[in-house]
């Protein structure tokens, strides 16, 4: 049962004043949440981070797909991982085994990571600044849609295994997705998985959703995984580079006044 986002309780039984009570709760979980989400954000642009958000069901290759990933970027860009699963510490050391830090945290019966969590988490990689921040998700397909981490982006991550009509029964991720990794493609031919219609009902609930299909195991399809973190990147050092330059441009007009 969830401890935190209340996303167990049956809402259509509840009525009138306990309903009235619950939606205030909710409402001010979140601005809550978000107002967190904001202090984050401004600390992830101030230091040049691309803040990334994985979430997926439980065993989709979000770890795995990390591990690949870190071992392709270390000693290229600096990169870090914040792990969140409600109990042990195996995400963080399979991440560590790369030679990348990671950062653990135990969410107990929380199905979910929050912006406070990860605002703390910050603490211990006080020293990251100018590459790409990982935040592996609880594995759920449901709760962490709500959790604005003060990510660029969340990154859905679903395996051929799972069933390729997880978009429509799972919009809410979808829908607050900019991509979504289609993984284990080398199990597509022991499976039941339509990859076009996957990929028609992710769209149907998100237009604009970009799609990557690939393997973490065999290695197929990873280099254009990488080729959109890197582009994710590039975009965020540009912008990056545009304000400093603006902000140099105000102080020598004041300068040049005064
Ligand atoms: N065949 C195949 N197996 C994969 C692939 N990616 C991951 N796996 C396997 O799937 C299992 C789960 O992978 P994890 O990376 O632990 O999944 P996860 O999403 O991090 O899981 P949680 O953190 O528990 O939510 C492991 O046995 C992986 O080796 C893949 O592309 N192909
Ligand atoms: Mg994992």
């Amino acid at each position: 049962m969830c401890g935190t986002c209340g996303c167990h309780q049956p809402a259509e039984k509840e009525a009138g004043q306990s309903q009235r009570r619950r939606l205030e709760v909710d409402l001010d979980l979140f601005s809550l949440n978000n107002r967190y989400a904001q202090t984050n954000r401004e600390y992830f642009a101030r230091n040049s981070l691309l803040v990334l958000n994985l979430v997926s069901s439980p065993g989709a290759g979000k770890t795995r797909l990390l591990e690949e990933t870190l071992k392709s970027q270390l000693g290229r860009i600096e990169v870090a991982v914040i792990e969140g699963d409600q109990q042990t510490r195996q995400d963080a050391n399979r991440i560590e085994a790369t030679g990348a830090h990671a950062v653990q945290i135990n969410t107990g019966t929380g199905c979910h990571l929050d912006a406070h969590m990860v605002g703390h988490a910050m603490e211990d990689l006080g020293a990251l600044r100018n590459g790409i921040l990982y935040i592996e998700n609880v594995g759920n397909l449901v709760c962490p849609a709500n959790f604005d981490l003060g990510e660029a982006a969340k990154v859905v991550i679903l395996s051929v295994t799972e069933g390729d009509d997880k978009p429509l029964k799972y919009p809410d991720m979808f829908a607050a997705s900019r991509l979504m990794v289609i993984n284990k493609t080398d199990l597509l031919p022991h499976v039941d998985f339509d990859v076009e219609r996957c990929i028609e009902y992710a769209r149907r609930i998100n237009p604009s959703i970009e799609v990557i299909q690939l393997s973490a195991t065999t290695g197929e399809g990873l280099p254009e995984w990488l080729d959109w973190l890197e582009g994710e990147y590039q975009s965020l050092v540009e912008t990056r580079i545009g304000h400093l330059q603006q902000e140099l441009d105000e102080l020598r007009a004041q300068l040049e006044q005064g």
